[in-house]
């Protein structure tokens, strides 16, 4: 094995948390590496996440990164529930802080950071699999990678950022018992669906029916998302194109709310809404970033959300340590993060609890689902719960 030239930070994976963190690591002036598992085309075409906070915004273009959401996104502030009793729309972008979402597909979004960082003249090595990390308790780390030829290459860092997603190395690295790991499975799972389609209509919708939840949602004016609710285990090609569109139809009510614009399946997977938060995300010289930190169910699209605020908060600790500072930001990046991933795991729980309802008609399921009407009533009829909601759902 070939030894390497030392950086400052080695970062795991180029996902959004870690192009982020790149990319703002480069601007303050912070050498640092990105290893990536798979291809530039790869992660360049991997179709996601959509919805970009406020926040997420701000960030990206404080720091010259959302020329192309500016360009291409899509403003988002109204969202639809539908039920028995009909639909009601809230407005968000007119509730709580005022915040609106952008639509900007998440492969665009890797897209353009991957162009930036080396615009910025960064080093971002693809198809370099990171196979093992050493010496986080020590005075600098290694990590072991796999270089696109099959060798094995030894990287020395000061520091190193597990963005590498919730199957990565990087949590592994972290000794048991160092950290705890607090995890959920919902029981729910999402047949995840792209549609070469547009939009059937302005808002993101929501529809709660007794044969399952289904979903609306935009990404780009010729493709549209959509989500039915599945049982676990489901192999996605047992859903032919003729019954995903008739069951779309039926749990979006379509003969009550007007029919679905068409596509082709461009990309059809099971989701299970599952959640589990790590504590704290740093180990020694680790520090995990995005779904290596924790992963959130997609029910209310804020994983990538999360991904960016905490590249955000580890840059600006790594950027003060290695450029001299006492290191207690750095120091807090834990801390500083944990309060804010919860409640996002939180309103995420809450709007599963919301979307889904349990079948059958024991006494506990009638029980629960007339708690869920409730609770969607309360939605309906509340301007302070509405305020509570539109802060929350764009909020991170
Ligand atoms: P990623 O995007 O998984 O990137 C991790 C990268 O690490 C690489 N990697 C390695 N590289 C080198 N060596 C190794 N040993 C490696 N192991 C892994 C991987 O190849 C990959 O490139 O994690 P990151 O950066 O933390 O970003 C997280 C987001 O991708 C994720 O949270 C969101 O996509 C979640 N999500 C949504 N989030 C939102 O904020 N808004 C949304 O609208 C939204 N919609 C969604 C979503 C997730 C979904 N799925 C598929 C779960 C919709 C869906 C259907």
């Amino acid at each position: 094995m070939t030894s390497q030239q030392s950086t400052a930070v080695l970062i795991i994976g180029a996902g959004p948390a870690g192009l982020v963190l790149g990319n703002l690591l480069l601007a303050a002036g912070v050498d640092c590496t990105v290893v990536e598992r798979q291809s530039r085309a790869h992660v360049e075409q991997r179709a996601r996440a959509g919805f970009l906070a406020a926040h997420t915004v701000r960030v990206l273009t404080e720091h010259g990164l959302a020329d192309g959401l500016h360009m291409y996104g899509q403003q988002h502030d109204i969202c639809a529930f539908r039920t028995d009793s009909g639909e009601f729309q809230l407005a968000y972008g007119a509730l709580g802080r005022g915040e609106v979402h952008t639509v900007y597909p998440q492969q665009d979004l890797v897209r353009d950071l991957v162009a930036e960082f080396l615009a910025r003249g960064g080093d971002l090595r693809f198809d370099t699999a990171a196979l093992r990390i050493d010496g986080l308790d020590g005075d600098s780390a290694s990590v072991t990678v796999r270089t696109p030829d099959g060798s094995e290459r030894l990287l020395h860092a000061r520091y190193v950022a597990g963005c590498d997603g919730q199957h990565g190395i990087s949590r592994s690295a972290v000794p048991a018992g160092a950290v705890r790991h607090y995890r959920r499975d919902h029981g729910v799972s999402w047949l995840a669906l792209l549609a070469a389609a547009p939009q059937s209509m302005a808002a993101v919708a929501y529809a709660v029916h007794q044969d399952g939840f289904a979903g609306h949602m935009a990404r780009s004016p010729e493709v549209t998302r959509y989500y039915l609710q599945c049982d676990a285990g489901t192999d996605p090609g047992s859903w032919t194109h003729d019954r995903i569109w008739a069951e779309l139809h039926h749990r979006m009510r379509a003969d009550r709310h007007g029919p679905l614009r068409e596509g082709g399946i461009l990309e059809r997977r099971v989701v299970d809404m599952r959640s589990d938060v790590l504590d704290p995300i740093q180990y020694g010289r680790l520090f995990l970033v995005g779904d290596a930190a924790g992963l959130i169910s997609p029910s209310a699209a804020k994983g990538a959300n999360l991904a960016v605020m905490e590249s955000e908060i580890l840059a600006r600790g790594l950027a003060d340590r290695l450029g001299g500072g006492d290191g207690q930001l750095l120091a807090r990046y834990s801390a500083d993060c944990l309060p804010r991933i919860w409640r996002a795991q939180e309103f995420s729980h809450w709007m599963i609890n919301l979307l889904h309802g349990p079948s059958g008609d024991d006494d506990e399921a009638v029980f629960l689902r007339a708690l869920q009407r409730a609770r969607l009533e309360s939605l309906r009829d509340s301007r302070r719960h509405q305020d509570h909601f539109a802060e929350n759902y764009v909020g991170i």
